[in-house]
């Protein structure tokens, strides 16, 4: 797959929760690439053995206004429900033996804004041939619905990075066979969460079906990533209400196959 998108610079926030958000560090297109990978570190969760990123304001607000727009007006069509929340696929489907039938991810997801290349100049992707996510599942949660505990499976590369819009969410991570989570994070909108390694391939994850998330009931293991008003709401132990929650759910499928063309039938005038 060519690349086009990786000559626009991405900006990464400063991992630095004491600085202003205005200090950006900015990753230019050479740097992607191990530059890249390097700078994440700065992000990185403090879990001991398990691999975990956390960047707030990974899309401005006005990113995230208009990201909002497109996944309001997909087509209905689009739209599924499972569990009572709605979803909509981006980038094709699974086949039954977990090849992705490709379709082209929308420019809203891959030019304005980059998501999509911009979490590959991460360089979280780059053990994978394609450098960048394929697939994205758009997730629609109103206050009091969640997800079970699930793993993503292996029809994956076995890294994630999701996109958190508008409501923000808990997400808790559980050890194999366990249901209490050995650890949580809080998801503030515009931020982008990568787990990768055993957190991935082990452990499941879940958000709470919930009207409201008490902050003095959980350890926080992003605390000192967030940015600083939810890191204090989070520190004073506040209950906060949920909003509507809009989430990017990005990955690679490395096996791939072309959708087949759709065969016109010439117009003849034998009998059907
Ligand atoms: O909404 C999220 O952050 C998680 C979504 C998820 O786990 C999934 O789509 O499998």
């Amino acid at each position: 797959m060519d690349s086009p998108h990786l000559t626009t610079a991405a900006a990464l926030p400063s991992p630095s929760p004491s600085e202003s958000s205005s200090d950006t560090v900015t990753v230019p297109s050479a740097t992607v690439g191990a530059g890249a990978a390097a700078d994440l570190e700065g992000f990185r969760i403090p879990i001991p053995g398990l691999e975990a990123f956390y960047i707030p304001e990974f899309v401005t607000a006005e990113e995230e206004e208009y990201l909002l727009r497109k996944v309001d007006s997909a087509p209905k069509a689009k739209w599924r429900t499972l569990n009572g929340r709605r979803l909509q696929v981006w980038g094709g489907e699974l086949s039954p033996s977990n090849a992705l039938i490709v379709q082209p991810l929308p420019p809203w997801l891959t030019e304005y804004p980059d998501v999509v290349p911009r979490i590959g100049r991460t360089g979280i992707f780059d053990g994978t041939w394609l450098k960048m996510p394929n697939h994205v599942i758009v997730n629609e949660y109103l206050p009091g619905q969640g997800i079970f505990a699930h793993k993503d499976g292996p029809a994956y590369y076995p890294t994630v990075a999701t996109l958190t819009l508008q409501g923000h969410a808990v997400m808790h991570y559980h050890a194999p066979l366990s249901s209490t989570p050995a650890h949580s994070l809080l998801l503030e909108p515009r931020s982008l969460v990568i787990t990768t390694g055993e957190l991935y391939t082990e452990y499941s994850h879940s958000i709470d079906a919930a009207e409201k998330d008490d902050f003095a009931a959980v350890e926080l293991q992003n605390l000192a990533l967030l940015s600083a008003e939810w890191r204090e709401t989070a520190e004073r132990g506040e209950t906060v209400e949920r909003q509507k929650r809009v989430s990017l759910t990005c990955r690679v499928v490395e096996r791939t196959r072309k959708a087949l063309a759709t065969y016109a039938r010439p117009k003849t005038n034998a009998p059907e």
